[in-house]
């Protein structure tokens, strides 16, 4: 109770802010793109963790006004980096999906998308396959308006939701996110090393891009190189930083 009153002055407090992780070609690890993360810090400069807050935005209807601050916020910086000079790829935003479920959602990001000028192919949406499979239907629906608009679409977190090879079929988006319970056992546990090379087969079969979270190790790397994976993201290459230390290493071409 006392973090959704907190929650509901943040917006307007400013105390939001997004950090930005590195993704990895898995071939030569040459930078793709990167992955935007929402930061809340306290007026006491205390971090609180999005699995902290994110949960509760999502219970009290917040995260409609948060998520739409964090894609202006991060169409701001692509803007900005674009003006500058600096070469970063496509860069992704989570979207929860009792944003996309917000009759709103498609206006409201043309809306932020014709205010700053940003080209929607530089974004990716990711959306959690656990709630795409709440209503696969609408989901689609509203997956393909998005990708009409231009955006690159994923599903994020896969593996873990169950969906049936038929939805997966038929969800219109270009990448599969392996979720970083699978990546974490890669080496120590045949299953999940099945499970990720399974995932990578059909979705190259399907025409996906596959992309592994929460890679750590070089050992986890060649696995995944070995098995055909596309692309990685994890504290192997970077944590997620602040935007000041993007530019520190953009300034460098690709
Ligand atoms: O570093 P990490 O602690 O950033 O993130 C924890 C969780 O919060 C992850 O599941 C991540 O997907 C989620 N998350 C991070 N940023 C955002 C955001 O901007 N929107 C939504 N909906 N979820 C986010
Ligand atoms: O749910 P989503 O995939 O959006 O979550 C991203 C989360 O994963 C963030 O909390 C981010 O900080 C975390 N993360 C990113 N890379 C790694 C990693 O290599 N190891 C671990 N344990 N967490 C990671
Ligand atoms: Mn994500
Ligand atoms: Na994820």
């Amino acid at each position: 109770v006392a973090l959704t009153k907190l929650l509901r002055k943040a917006v307007s407090k400013h105390q939001f802010r997004a950090h930005y992780q590195s993704k990895h070609a898995v071939e030569d690890g040459r930078l793709t793109g990167y992955e935007a993360l929402i930061r809340w810090q306290l007026d006491d400069g205390v971090l609180v963790s999005p699995a902290q807050f994110i949960p509760v935005a999502e219970e009290t209807g917040l995260i409609v006004e948060i998520g739409r601050w964090m894609l202006a916020e991060v169409c701001r910086q692509i803007t900005e980096w674009r003006r500058l000079g600096y070469s970063f790829g496509r860069v992704s935003v989570n979207i929860s999906g009792r944003q996309l479920t917000d009759p709103e959602f498609v206006t409201t990001v043309a809306e932020i998308i014709g205010k700053t000028g940003v080209d929607p192919s530089d974004l990716e949406l990711e959306i959690t396959e656990s709630w795409l499979m709440v209503d696969p239907e609408r989901s689609t629906e509203i997956l393909r308006a998005l990708r009409g608009m231009g955006f690159k679409l994923s599903i994020d977190d896969f593996g873990i939701a169950y969906s049936s090879m038929n939805y997966l079929k038929h969800f219109p988006v270009d990448v599969i996110k392996v979720d970083r319970s699978f990546v974490r056992d890669i080496l120590t546990d045949r299953d999940s090393q099945a499970i990720v090379s399974a995932i990578i087969a059909m979705g190259h079969n399907l025409g996906r891009e596959i992309v592994a979270e929460g890679v750590e190790t070089r050992g986890q790397l060649d696995m995944l190189r070995s098995a055909g994976c596309d692309e990685a993201q994890g504290y192997l290459f970077s944590r997620p930083v602040p935007p000041e230390d993007v530019e520190r290493a953009r300034r460098m071409p690709l």
